[in-house]
């Protein structure tokens, strides 16, 4: 596959090839934990990503093996900078700025795919959780840490969790911290699969291959339908902003537009009042 490399960042890899990006947090060294940094240039990549339109997949992963051997998705907030208030980077500000990461990825209107290597801890465990779908390797581990550590995520890291595992084991992975195996995971609905490591990639490819094949409008407005049931305001918001989309490429919707720049009043009894 021929990933061609998009821009340069810090922190992270950011690759697009044939309607794919390939978005890689690169700190192997901390099993890709992320500070303030790495959290701006993956929101600046996925914006690149959600606004470049022959892109219709974005897989998110983390670099590795470490030269240790292990790998890591991404082992959440980075501990050592975390200050009184957040995580701080080099201007000093505490920040909890992986928040509006997640946000940006459930709402981009594309799919996205964690690819997880090895472990996918903490806000990192979180960060997956929060994608489309996730393809484990055989070596994925995952678990919260948040209650060991003296942190938590009470947003999605909570209530979306246990809409995906169910009320009672979601309780278990907080409370307990334990770690769980690449098919206790695909047992839970934590994963959609699990392909040895040497694979990962590939499947990634695959999965996504076969997403661009079907229809971009339907699957957006699957993926805001899904959001909504657990977003609130801000998930209808995102449904219905694609039926003013789907709205606006309508004859009905362009004769309101037309009149209006045509300094005329808009006829708008040539369209039927459907059943
Ligand atoms: C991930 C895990 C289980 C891996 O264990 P192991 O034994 O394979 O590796 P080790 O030796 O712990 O880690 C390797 C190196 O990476 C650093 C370590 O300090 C170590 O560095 P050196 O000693 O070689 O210099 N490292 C790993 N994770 C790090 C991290 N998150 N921050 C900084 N350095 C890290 C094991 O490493 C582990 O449990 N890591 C911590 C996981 C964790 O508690 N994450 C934070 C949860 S809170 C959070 O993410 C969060 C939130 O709850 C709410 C909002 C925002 C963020």
């Amino acid at each position: 596959f021929s990933w061609q490399s998009v821009k340069s960042y810090q922190d992270i890899l950011y690759h697009k090839a044939d309607g794919i990006a390939k978005i890689t947090i690169n700190r192997p060294h901390k099993r890709n934990a992320f500070r303030p940094q790495t959290i701006f240039e993956l929101y600046d990549a996925f914006i690149d990503a959600r606004e470049d339109p022959s892109l219709g997949v974005i897989l998110l992963t983390g670099a590795g093996p470490h030269t240790d051997g292990k790998y890591a998705f991404c082992s959440g907030g980075d501990q050592s900078i975390r200050g009184e208030a957040g995580y701080v980077g080099d201007d000093g500000v505490p920040r909890l700025n992986v928040l509006d990461l997640q946000r940006l990825i459930r709402s981009i209107p594309k799919v996205v795919i964690a690819l997880v290597a090895g472990y996918a801890i903490g806000g990192g465990h979180v960060l997956h959780l929060i994608c489309d779908l996730s393809i484990a390797a055989d070596n994925a581990i995952f678990g919260q840490t948040g209650p060991k550590v003296g942190s938590f995520d009470g947003g999605f890291g909570a209530s979306y969790l246990a809409r995906v595992v169910g009320q009672k084991k979601a309780r278990e992975i907080w409370f307990l911290c334990r770690q769980y195996d690449a098919q206790a995971a695909l047992s839970m609905g934590l994963v959609n699969t699990v392909v040895p490591v040497a694979e990962l990639e590939a499947e990634g490819i695959q999965w996504a291959q076969e997403i661009l094949q079907k229809s971009p409008l339907a699957i957006r407005c699957l993926k805001a339908a899904f959001n909504a049931d657990c977003d609130g305001q801000a998930g209808i918001q995102e449904l219905a902003g694609n039926a003013t989309l789907l709205f606006y490429m309508n004859e009905e919707s362009a004769e309101g537009k037309n009149a209006f720049l045509e300094k005329r009043d808009p006829n708008f009894r040539q369209f039927p009042w459907r059943p």
